[in-house]
């Protein structure tokens, strides 16, 4: 077990705790520094009060507030949304707290890191903890967030979404056991944006982010830089069982390919796969984040993705395995040689074949997805006999189920997987799980007969029958024909209920709405739903992390227990289902849009 985080170690009101070791017992893992409560002091930073008045629109989405990048430079509105997170908090929590930031390296990032900072000082906070050159993955920042018991952290990223000066930027705040702010803390955030009138501010020059230590900025702030790997590869090496993996990437008859689309994964899977577990340097591609990504858009679909599916999809060149992440990090795709393997399965095999990872060598609490992924993972948490859960979209909803030690596995359709190592989906966590998986399944193969990816998921859909899956995104929408849709279908689908549309009959039609069965907590219109007789769903939701206008997303689905209709293909096996979708929704007629933007 490595204890790593050496590099974490700093000065001041720091102290070095050794952790009880418990990995996925408690809700927090506290390994290597924590602050020590006692010591909080207060702040006497010299300040500058700056005044400001409320702009429009900072209301946080599916995951933290995104928008042009341009608009996030312009005069005080970062500024304005971080003022008002930390007027949402209570002063006596942030009084003398450390505090975590980093990002994914996207246009703007480290601007907006000495803005954070300086902010955050002008608060009370008494240490902020930051990557090298501001960069931290998502998962990564959890990881730190848990690692030393800070009070939060802020992610600067939009995910997915392109970087660069005319692209897009966002924020977002996590909580201190990791996990995204819930909706509590965001609307609270978004009342105190329409009425802020001070940001408050530490009156200091900006921070040297560029190496690994220490800056004192007086009055008892400090700023601490990181390694921006250490924490999370010593987290990877505590989960996965490295020296199996290690063999099974040495071996003659194994090739892989990991595609960081030149985003923050760069800073990690270098780290990971090369140095620790032995892949040639030739397996990363795209392995150098960039402000821009390249111009590219770091979404790791089929279409988005396409360097790497050209290379996976090569015919008998094509590597064994192959990954892509996004651009902060906490998306995955994974292929095998000439093969896709759909998100909501990965995470139902991931979760099937759990027991090889050292982490779950004891067992699996829980099994969770979001609404709109498929139904593979029920049938998992059924034949394990584990409690499971159906929550809506957005990673924020795990997090409580996490805490209470009901969920060990959960995972969303668009491409996110994790579990309560940290509380962000985690890219290459899924990575290393796949090949953790590979590793045990090919423990006693002779080389030349390797079990690969497609193997491992034919073998899935034989015992838990396959359902095919497929989501439809129209992009750029006008707000305006989204929300006539989402109406028409609001105050259509009640007498859906009882009718056949061709081969299928609805069985229950509504809007879904989620229990948190923590805290109570009631999330409502988080997805319209058509259920047929047959457990087929077609389902509609509007997006929640644009930067403008709006994205309508239609999932269908449609399990399929004969074994001897698997091999259809998806847009055959689905065809009549979509055709169904698209008349009880009349999106064509709202939205003018012949054909989706992406097709997953
Ligand atoms: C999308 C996905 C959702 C995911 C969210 C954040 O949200 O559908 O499953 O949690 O992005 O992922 P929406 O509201 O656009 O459908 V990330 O990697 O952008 O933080
Ligand atoms: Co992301």
């Amino acid at each position: 077990m490595a204890s790593g985080c050496a590099a974490v170690l700093g000065t001041g009101s720091i102290t070095q705790v050794r952790g009880s070791g418990r990995l996925s017992g408690g809700p927090l893992r506290r390994s290597a520094v924590r602050v020590r409560s006692s010591t909080r002091a207060s702040v006497m930073v010299a300040m500058k009060s700056v005044p400001t008045s409320p702009i429009e629109g900072q209301k946080t989405g599916t995951s933290g507030l995104r928008k042009k990048t341009k608009e996030f430079m312009s005069p005080n509105y970062l500024e304005n949304w971080v003022q008002s997170l930390f007027n949402s908090l209570s002063g006596d929590e942030v009084a003398g707290s450390t505090m975590v930031l980093g990002g994914d390296g996207r246009y703007f990032n480290r601007e907006a890191a000495q803005k954070i900072i300086k902010i955050a000082a002008g608060n009370g906070v008494s240490k902020v903890v930051v990557g090298r050159d501001a960069y931290l993955s998502t998962p990564a920042a959890s990881a730190v967030i848990r690692d030393i018991g800070a009070l939060g952290g802020f992610i600067m990223s939009a995910s997915h979404n392109p970087g660069g000066i005319n692209e897009d930027f966002g924020i977002k705040f996590n909580y201190s056991s990791g996990q995204p702010a819930p909706e509590r803390i965001t609307d609270k955030v978004y009342d105190q944006t329409m009425s802020i009138s001070e940001i408050k501010m530490g009156d200091f020059g900006d921070v040297d982010l560029s190496k690994v230590g220490v800056s004192d900025l007086g009055g008892g702030f400090t700023v601490q830089v990181i390694d921006p790997a250490d924490t999370y590869v010593a987290l990877m090496k505590d989960i996965f069982d490295f020296p199996a993996i290690k063999k099974l990437i040495a071996r003659p008859d194994f090739s892989m390919t990991m595609d960081c689309m030149h985003a923050i994964t760069g800073a990690y899977a270098p780290r990971v796969l090369v140095e620790e577990l032995g892949a040639p340097p030739s397996a990363i591609m795209n392995g150098v984040p960039k402000e821009d990504f390249a111009g590219g858009h770091p979404d790791p679909n089929l279409t988005y993705a396409k360097e790497l599916v050209d290379v996976m999809y090569a015919g008998d060149k094509a590597p064994d395995f192959g990954a892509a992440s996004d651009g902060d990090g906490d998306r995955n795709m994974i292929l095998g040689k000439n093969f896709f393997v759909t998100p909501s399965d990965s995470v139902a095999i991931i979760a099937a074949n759990a027991k090889c990872i050292p982490y779950f060598k004891d067992g699996i609490k829980g099994l969770a997805r979001s609404m709109p992924t498929s139904v593979a993972l029920d049938s998992v948490a059924k034949k394990m006999g584990v409690p499971f859960f159906e929550v809506p979209t957005g990673w924020k909803f795990f997090g409580n189920l996490m805490d209470d030690g009901k969920l060990s596995i959960c995972g969303e359709e668009s491409f996110g997987t994790g579990s309560d190592h940290v509380r962000e989906k985690d890219g290459l966590w899924a990575v290393l799980a796949w090949l953790n998986i590979l590793a045990a399944r090919n423990a006693d193969t002779p080389v030349g007969s390797l079990v690969g990816v497609e193997q491992v998921t034919r073998d899935f859909w034989k015992e838990y029958g396959k359902s095919f899956y497929t989501r439809y995104d129209y992009e750029g929408c006008t707000t305006e024909s989204a929300n006539d849709m989402v109406a028409h279908i609001r105050a259509t689908m009640a007498g859906t209920v009882g009718k056949t549309f061709g081969s299928y009959t609805v069985k229950m039609a509504d809007d879904f709405e989620y229990v948190d069965p923590v805290d109570g907590s009631v999330s409502s219109k988080q997805g319209l739903r058509f259920i047929m007789e047959d457990g087929s769903r077609c389902i509609f939701r509007l997006s929640g992390t644009g930067s403008s206008g709006a994205t309508i997303r239609m999932y269908i689905e449609k399990p399929e227990p004969d074994a001897s209709k698997h091999d259809m293909q998806t847009a055959d096996a689905l065809k009549e289902l979509i055709d169904i979708a698209l008349e009880l929704s009349q999106l064509k007629k709202f939205t003018g849009r012949e054909n989706p933007t992406v097709i997953t």
